[in-house]
């Protein structure tokens, strides 16, 4: 099939999912056509299959804010009769699905089936700005198949919006050739020394990432437990997050090491990850720590009870308990037998339910399903 992917570029998960979905489906055959406003980080390879097309946005001075809704739209039609898709993917409701709502009506030979899928912060954003809510509601109804990536987002969504809207759950998913557990010795030394436990962090540092928590977690730890943490990643809350650690008396335990774009191996000289957002739709990070054989202290929120299996793969409290999430990393972080099961068992978790050939064959059926489709 031809198959466009909407998505951001940027680092986050939804640009991830929607790369290594893309990537994997010019694997199996299929022509990809990605558009997005840059190259998206994680397409760095050449493939027959896959093309990029860049959005442009015009930069006309009676224009206060760059139209690139509109921009992407026209891109989307440009693609699709160039290129003759059969289906268009788009990751994020708003603005993308919309957009590609637009660029349908562009495509006049044919009809151009929109598959949208739900990643969480479309969803938030409408609970917090209800200027977007009728226009969200549509461009959930009017696609001709939604997917969210838990059951969690899926309830969320229909309690938001009270539509009636089929919405199928597809979960994301790794590599398992990438994500796995490596050696990585030096890289181990360089940032604890012996007896050292590391704890990380790996998020776009938004508010709702908590951070506050992720380094009150790790200054009790570290009083019972000599510990490092590494903070991956940057955002908003960055400097929030060095004044924490400065004021703490801790800037020499924790390393924080900006944006990264490979952390498997950062991932596997780490003992404990540290999720306790407020949200999150799927934690994509809960699931890329767990195949690198890192247990998972996070939050009981939103998707993470379908991703992290309670004591088996790691540990779930309530939002903002940074002394019980604590107080559960040090007796896991003391027992190397109880560390060493917990280890392996997140990887095996993360290996079988969030299969990669089986999440692929789930969006090959609903892109085969909607490309049937004459018109809605
Ligand atoms: O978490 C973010 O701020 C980034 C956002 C994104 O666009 O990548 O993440 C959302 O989508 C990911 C991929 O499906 C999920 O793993 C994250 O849980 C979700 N974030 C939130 O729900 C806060």
């Amino acid at each position: 099939m031809r198959i466009g992917i909407v998505c951001y570029p940027t680092y986050g998960g939804s640009g991830v999912v929607a790369t290594e979905l893309g990537k994997a489906l010019a694997q199996k055959g299929h022509e990809i056509h990605f558009i997005s406003y840059d190259r998206p980080f994680r397409l760095d390879m050449f493939h027959q299959n896959i093309f990029y097309h860049e959005v442009e946005v015009l930069d006309y001075p009676l224009f206060k804010f760059p139209p690139y809704m509109i921009a992407l739209a026209s891109k989307i039609g440009e693609a699709a009769r160039w290129a003759d898709l059969d289906v268009v993917h788009v990751h994020y409701a708003i603005p993308h699905a919309v957009s590609a709502l637009l660029a349908r009506k562009l495509v006049t030979d044919k009809y151009l089936p929109v598959v949208t899928t739900l990643h969480g912060t479309d969803i938030t954003v409408v609970g917090h700005e209800p200027q977007f809510l009728d226009i969200t509601r549509m461009s959930i109804e009017e696609s001709d198949a939604v997917t969210a990536v838990s059951s969690s987002l899926r309830a969320e969504t229909i309690d938001l919006f009270k539509i009636s809207k089929d919405i199928e759950v597809i979960y994301n998913f790794i590599d398992p050739e990438e994500y796995r557990r490596v050696a990585a010795p030096k890289l181990k030394q360089k940032y604890a020394g012996a007896g050292e436990k590391i704890l990380i962090h790996i998020s776009n540092f938004r508010p709702v990432k908590r951070l506050k928590d992720v380094i009150d977690v790790f200054a009790h730890v570290n009083r019972r437990i000599p510990s490092r943490l590494l903070m991956v990643g940057d955002g908003p809350e960055a400097q929030a997050a060095h004044q924490q650690v400065a004021a703490l008396g801790l800037s020499d335990r924790v390393h924080f090491l900006g944006k990264q774009q490979r952390v498997v191996e950062l991932l596997s000289i780490s003992d404990l990850c540290l999720l306790p957002s407020g949200k999150e739709s799927f934690g994509l990070a809960a699931l890329e720590a767990m195949a690198c054989g890192v247990p998972v202290i996070a939050s009981m929120a939103g998707g993470l009870p379908e991703v992290i299996k309670e004591g088996v793969t790691g540990y779930m409290l309530p939002v903002g308990e940074a002394e019980l999430m604590a107080m559960k990393a040090v007796e896991l972080l003391s027992s190397a037998a109880r560390w060493g099961e917990m280890s392996e068992s997140a990887q095996q978790h993360a290996r079988e339910a969030f299969r990669m050939e089986i999440i692929i064959q789930q969006y090959e059926e609903v892109y085969k399903k909607v490309s049937s489709k004459l018109s809605p």
